[in-house]
């Protein structure tokens, strides 16, 4: 076996976005594409020699064959070990559990989250630290930086290893060991929640249903709630992971995971009703007809995060990303705990928790976390769910009913424009940047903008400044409407707008999100000139 030096080109477009570098299938097939990508990590990260990194993905097309590229270019660029999952799967936040289980280096996960995948779909790669969370904004802007002058990357000529079953393997002075990719994490589960109540409850004709879209979950949720858990066989829908994940769009949301909601809103409901996303960061949580918001969830969680044995001594805070609803906040006043507000992106948490400053994160879109690891995490937050399910004895509906009379309600949508020109996202953002002078003050029926910003955060514990991370204007009653462009999408642009409207009065607790949002939906049309910019009358997801 020899290690090869190939020479190469730069790309132009190696720039890692909210969660890595995501393309096409297309584009990582091009000649010396990842490997490019590969050995600008490698460049950047300074690993010593003989260290030891992490590597699986969400199992998607082109998962295996970029699996065995990046184990060549690990054994030829002085890694000693490779702890890779066997058949190259790991969800997201088991390979951040076992980076940090094993004490390893790092880790490199390939997966496009809730993108589709496919032959034509998108296919991603990002880089996870020793602390288990995604690389800092320092270090991926080294490997971009590396990414435009690289020249040359080191590859092992050898054979593929057999990643079908645990085991050890050499690979030229390298170590490959095929780990379960489900044990780990599974224990880790076990450790952080009551598993006897939770089993007395599921045997008690408590009925779930689990849908894991044909998505790296399956595995997990197979293992955790219907093995560990006794839930009954079939509670775990679409549990096989597919490359393609069954030409569906693993994404838990009201829109893309409609066979579980018709499921949780039709005749004979189940009692609850969960979803993840491809790589099984992302969760969706739904009682009886009933809908849970990510914002609201995460708020219930940290209002009733002691009833669970791995939270039982309390929490040192609470984060959340800006566009995240302020439900948290409140929950955090009460405990007298502090609530930071981080850009979008789980890399911003891993700071406050490795500071010890938060145990709870969350994220509106379907995110959801604590210190346990450093990436979200789906299973966590279902199992979270049904623990307290467990100790409470009341509907999902109810006790989200209760924590809104408590603590009020924030009404809470996103409007998601995908694929649109970038030239008209770029100016619509620009023409809100511009507007802000004259948009201060204004009135706009019973709502009147106080301030108008585009969020920059200053980490508290590293200093280091994000600039521009969404255009947010601030009402004086609390309410807000952000724009923000996506950074994890593969076609055009996409706009991301969020609404939100503060509501203590219960009497008005029960309308529908769309309903009470109304005024503010329209005035967020109105100035940012969306469907004149756009072309656009209607969102392509609402969530
Ligand atoms: C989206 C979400 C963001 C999330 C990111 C990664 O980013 O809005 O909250 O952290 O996806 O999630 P953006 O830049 O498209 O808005 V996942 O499940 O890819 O790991
Ligand atoms: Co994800």
């Amino acid at each position: 076996m020899k290690i090869l030096t190939v020479d190469t080109c730069p790309f132009p477009d190696q720039k890692p976005g909210t969660s890595g570098l995501r393309k096409k299938v297309p584009v990582f097939q091009q000649p010396h594409y990842l490997e490019n990508f590969v050995q600008s990590i490698f460049d950047s990260i300074q690993a010593p020699p003989g260290a030891t990194l992490v590597l699986g993905g969400d199992g998607r097309y082109y998962n295996r064959h970029a699996i065995q590229i990046i184990l060549k270019m690990a054994a030829a660029n002085g890694f000693g070990k490779v702890l890779a999952g066997r058949g190259g799967i790991l969800s997201t936040p088991a390979a951040s559990c076992v980076i940090r289980k094993y004490q390893t280096f790092g880790g490199i996960i390939l997966s496009a989250s809730h993108n589709p995948g496919g032959p034509t779909e998108d296919f991603g790669i990002k880089f996870n630290s020793s602390n288990g969370g995604p690389a800092t904004e320092t270090v991926t802007e080294a490997i971009f930086a590396r990414s435009k002058n690289i020249s040359a990357y080191r590859i092992l000529e050898a054979d593929d290893v057999a990643l079908d079953q645990a085991g050890t393997t050499m690979l030229g002075n390298m170590q490959v060991e095929v780990i379960d990719p489900v044990a780990d994490y599974a224990d880790l589960m076990e450790s952080l929640f009551d598993f006897g109540a939770i089993r007395a409850l599921l045997g008690s004709g408590f009925r779930i249903r689990f849908d894991a879209m044909h998505a790296v979950n399956g595995p997990y949720a197979w293992e955790i709630l219907e093995q560990r858990l006794g839930a009954p066989a079939g509670s775990v829908l679409n549990a096989v992971p597919l490359e393609d994940f069954g030409g569906g769009h693993p994404d838990p949301n009201l829109t893309y995971a409609h066979d579980l909601v018709e499921i949780m809103y039709g005749a004979d409901a189940p009692d609850f009703g969960a979803a993840s996303d491809g790589d099984g960061d992302r969760n969706m949580i739904l009682g009886k007809r009933f809908f849970v918001t990510p914002s609201d969830s995460l708020a219930v969680l940290a209002a009733n995060a002691t009833l669970a044995p791995g939270y039982r001594s309390g929490l040192a805070g609470i984060a959340r990303s800006m566009p995240t609803s302020a439900a948290a906040d409140r929950v955090a006043r009460a405990l007298n705990i502090p609530c930071y507000e981080t850009p979008t992106g789980w890399k911003f948490f891993g700071n406050l928790m490795d500071a010890g400053k938060v145990t709870l994160c969350g994220e509106e879109s379907f995110g959801t976390g604590s210190s346990h690891v450093r990436e979200k995490d789906g299973l966590w937050a279902v199992l979270f769910w049904l623990n307290i399910l467990a100790a409470r004895k009341q509907p999902v509906e109810s006790i989200v009913r209760e924590h809104w009379a408590k603590f009020g309600r924030n009404f809470y949508s996103r409007y998601d424009y995908e694929a649109l020109p970038s030239d008209a996202a770029n100016g619509l953002m620009q023409h809100l940047r511009d507007s802000f002078t004259s948009l201060a003050g204004r009135q706009f029926g019973r709502y009147a903008i106080q301030t108008c910003d585009d969020f920059s955060y200053t980490d508290p514990v590293d200093g280091s400044i994000s600039k521009n991370q969404g255009v947010r204007l601030l009402f004086s009653d609390g309410s807000r409407i952000i724009f923000r462009l996506s950074g994890t999408g593969t076609d055009g642009a996409t706009l991301r707008v969020y609404l939100e409207a503060y509501e203590a009065d219960a009497s008005m607790h029960h309308l529908d999100a769309q309903q009470a949002l109304q005024e503010l939906i329209a005035i967020a049309l109105q100035v940012s000139e969306l469907e004149l910019r756009t072309g656009r009358n209607k969102p392509t997801v609402i969530t």
